[in-house]
């Protein structure tokens, strides 16, 4: 086969070590397949695409081996017209860009992270039997790249997403994608497949609110989004943007559903779904539906004949998001008139036009709260409530046992940069660390988010890392978290 070559084709010196750990891993896949009998012939390299597009059906007969390079990068895009988010994407849009594989495929994936990126990343394929569904294996530094295989063992359609502390937030800025593993028979032809992916953002501002929206934690706790939309911004698919067909024609549409938080109820005005396959699995479990849920981090895939032409509304079905929160798309169907199974307008009726106005709710009055007095905790208490919070919260990424991760989290423990200065360690914990720090003499270049904890928990904390992981120090008192706030403001 030609694609063997590629196997040595365009190596840079930075993927050496890439290739030498994909190389052992191949080996070690490649006996686990052997003893299977289902050794992949071959080798190609995947053709990822960019939603709404889809790649093409495979044709091939037989598994192969299928090298996936998926990119991560920061970009700052449209969220909504006048309105910026910094987006953490997998190939640059959001959703992240379709992989299609054949069941049986030996998959091999290389993640890239972009060395502009700010945050380290990893992936959990929904498709992947394994730890945390590769994310075990591929939290990855900006300027690094990770690789690990799979077997394509299940067909389906199946969500990926970044799986990195916080999950929740990696999620939120958009790091979600799907792919499908293509039943060895192939998918039923049809004449045209599109990729559509929901999912909700959570912004400081409220929706519309113009210029660069940051990410808003609160809300996203609460489930209570700004935005909902389809492929990753208001107004993706409508307009010139519209998904495009002929009277006559099949349509399939890969749906997924980012989430992080919010339940699809996914609808198309004027269709009705001819077949759904719930859930994103492989068997029509359904015919005739106008309205299919699709779980966050699910799927679901459907198929419809269009027969009369019109503008199709693709909409999320909890209606206020489709019409206040951007929850819209459209198939524009060009073709013959059916009179017979649409007449098209017989009488003049009275239209009400939706109004533009968005109405809210008074706001609530910010609670002003009167300042707690500070507690003088023991220290016992202080590494009893820091060891909690360090479990809680900080463990995800400075790790259990306080090693930190290279190049992605400095360790605290024995961290010159901790035991140093206290006063700054107890700023790090009030508004979060950002811009290049050097830690036991390694560089790092990460976000520290701004973490909300009360003084005490900062006190306890602060008290329980500077005395555990061979580090020690003198307890913290709440009392000093407390004027170091108080400073600051
Ligand atoms: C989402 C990941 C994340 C969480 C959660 C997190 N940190 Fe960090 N922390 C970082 C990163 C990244 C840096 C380095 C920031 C930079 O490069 O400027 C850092 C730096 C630090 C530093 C200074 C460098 C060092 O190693 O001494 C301290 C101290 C620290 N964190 C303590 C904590 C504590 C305590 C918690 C829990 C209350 C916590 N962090 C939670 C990511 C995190
Ligand atoms: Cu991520």
């Amino acid at each position: 086969m030609q694609n063997e070559k590629r196997l040595t084709r365009q190596r840079t010196s930075a993927d050496l070590i890439t290739a030498l750990v994909a190389a052992t891993l191949l080996l070690a896949t490649h006996s686990v397949a052997a003893a299977e009998g289902t050794i992949p012939r071959g080798e190609e390299i995947a053709v990822l695409t960019h939603a709404p597009e889809v790649p093409a059906p495979i044709t091939r007969k037989y598994a192969t081996k299928v090298v996936v390079h998926l990119e991560v990068k920061e970009v700052v895009k449209e969220l909504a017209p006048g309105v910026q988010y910094n987006f953490w994407t997998f190939g640059g849009n959001v959703p992240g860009q379709f992989i299609r594989v054949r069941e049986g495929d030996l998959v091999e994936f290389n993640l890239h992270n972009h060395p502009d990126n700010k945050m380290p990343h990893n992936i959990d394929l929904h498709a992947v039997s394994g730890q945390g569904g590769g994310a075990g294996a591929s939290l990855t530094a900006p300027g690094h790249s990770s690789v690990f295989s799979f077997t394509a063992k299940n067909p389906g359609l199946y969500v990926y997403h970044c799986a990195t502390a916080p999950v929740g937030m990696h999620i939120a800025n958009g790091m979600y994608g799907l792919i499908l593993v293509e039943p060895k028979a192939g998918l039923p032809k049809v004449d045209r497949e599109f990729y559509v992916m929901q999912s909700d953002f959570y912004t400081k501002g409220r929706h519309g609110e113009e210029g660069l929206q940051a990410f808003d934690m609160e809300k996203a706790v609460e489930e209570r989004p700004d935005y909902v939309v389809f492929n990753g911004s208001v107004g993706a698919l409508l307009g010139d943007k519209a998904l495009k067909a002929k009277v006559g024609e099949t349509i399939r549409l890969f749906v997924g559903n980012g989430g992080p938080n919010m339940v699809s109820s996914f609808h198309v005005i004027g269709e009705i779904f001819d077949r759904v396959y719930g859930e994103g699995g492989l068997k029509v479990n359904q015919e005739q539906v106008q309205t299919t849920l699709i779980p966050s981090g699910g799927s679901t895939i459907v198929e419809f004949k269009v027969d009369v032409p019109a503008t199709y509304i693709l909409v999320d079905h909890s209606i206020f998001r489709a019409f206040n929160k951007g929850a819209l798309g459209m198939l524009k169907v060009e073709g013959p008139e059916n009179k017979n199974i649409y007449s098209g307008k017989q009488a003049d009726l009275v239209y009400q036009p939706e109004g533009a106005t968005i109405q809210t709710m008074p706001k609530d009055k910010a609670e002003v709260k009167a300042p707690a007095p500070a507690v003088a905790l023991t220290r016992p208490e202080l590494m009893k409530r820091g060891e909690r919070v360090f479990t809680q919260v900080c463990s995800a990424c400075h790790q259990a046992d306080g090693k930190g991760i290279p190049h992605a989290f400095p360790p605290l423990a024995k961290s010159d940069f901790l035991m140093a200065d206290k006063g700054r360690a107890i700023n790090v914990l009030l508004h979060g660390l950002q811009g290049p720090v050097t830690v036991n003499g390694e560089k790092y270049d990460g976000i520290m988010p701004q973490l909300d904890l009360k003084d005490a928990d900062i006190a306890g904390v602060l008290t329980y890392i500077r005395n555990s992981f061979g580090n020690s120090g003198d307890p913290e008192s709440v009392e000093e978290v407390k004027s170091h706030r108080s400073e600051a403001e």
